[in-house]
């Protein structure tokens, strides 16, 4: 991250970090995504979850580090645990990650913001943050995530505008990129009104330690997941018996102050 996106970040809440993935890295991940898929269709029956997209253009994958260990080593990547670390201090943990395709004929979800979704407000800090996976160009006829500029200052729903949807902005960004984005931004998916283009993103949502993760990791990963795990990575996933305290030499929250 360069000093203009660092204060990018800083003053705006988001970034774009083109040129992430390699090429090699990048057809690895397309390949997970298509393993995704399967994953959806065999464990739930189907990809599109009619409680967050209105129709079944938008395909879904849940618990990406269950799927393949390409996800984990996304997640635990140094460059992308520093970029985390950049929005939430040094102590973070892996709260989600998830995936949506918007094909063609996706329309807009929900404007939300991710921080809402885990503690109530005032949100007076910036506890949260998705580091954006674009598998693909992210451009607003596809159905680029879109963003409230300005949103990720509210303190509270009363701050939300009336005509909030009217006001969003697309992201752009080309295949391979990183999108960072701290987790109080009001955003949402973008339509995707292209014939035949799709846009798969990757959501891999963190968190400080402190506040409890989306996904509950002991629960949702399978053992044999959790087993090839190096103890840097169970740490960020929150597993094993030591909560908030000293881990391996690891000072907490507390501790460091
Ligand atoms: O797919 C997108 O562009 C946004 C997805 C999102 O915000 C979510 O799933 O919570």
């Amino acid at each position: 991250m360069d000093t203009a996106q660092r204060q990018q970040l800083r003053e705006e809440g988001w970034c774009v970090l083109p040129g992430v993935l390699t090429a090699d890295e990048l057809a690895r991940g397309r390949a997970a995504f298509d393993r995704g898929i399967a994953y959806m269709r065999e464990a739930m029956g189907s990809e599109f979850d009619s409680r967050l997209d209105r129709n079944a253009s938008n395909q879904r994958i849940y618990n990406l580090p269950a799927v393949d260990p390409f996800f984990i080593e996304l997640l635990c990547r140094e460059d992308a645990l520093e970029l985390a670390r950049e929005v939430l201090g040094p102590h973070v943990l892996i709260s989600n990650f998830t995936a949506n395709n918007a094909l063609p004929g996706a329309e807009s979800m929900r404007l939300h913001s991710d921080q809402a979704l885990v503690m109530p407000p005032p949100w007076i800090h910036s506890w949260a943050a998705n580091l954006i996976w674009c598998l693909d160009d992210v451009r607003e006829a596809n159905g680029a995530t879109r963003f409230l500029p300005g949103s990720h200052r509210f303190r509270s729903f009363d701050d939300l505008p009336e005509n909030a949807m009217e006001q969003t902005v697309a992201f752009e960004a080309p295949a391979g990129s990183l999108i960072m984005m701290e987790g109080r931004m009001w955003h949402t998916s973008g339509r995707n009104v292209t014939e035949d283009e799709q846009r798969r993103l990757l959501f891999a949502y963190y968190s400080v330690d402190f506040l409890r993760p989306q996904s509950n990791w002991s629960e949702a990963l399978p053992q044999a997941v959790r087993d090839a795990m190096d103890d840097e990575s169970r740490h960020l996933f929150g597993l094993g018996a030591a909560g908030n305290v000293r881990i391996g030499g690891q000072l907490t929250r507390l501790e460091s102050a």
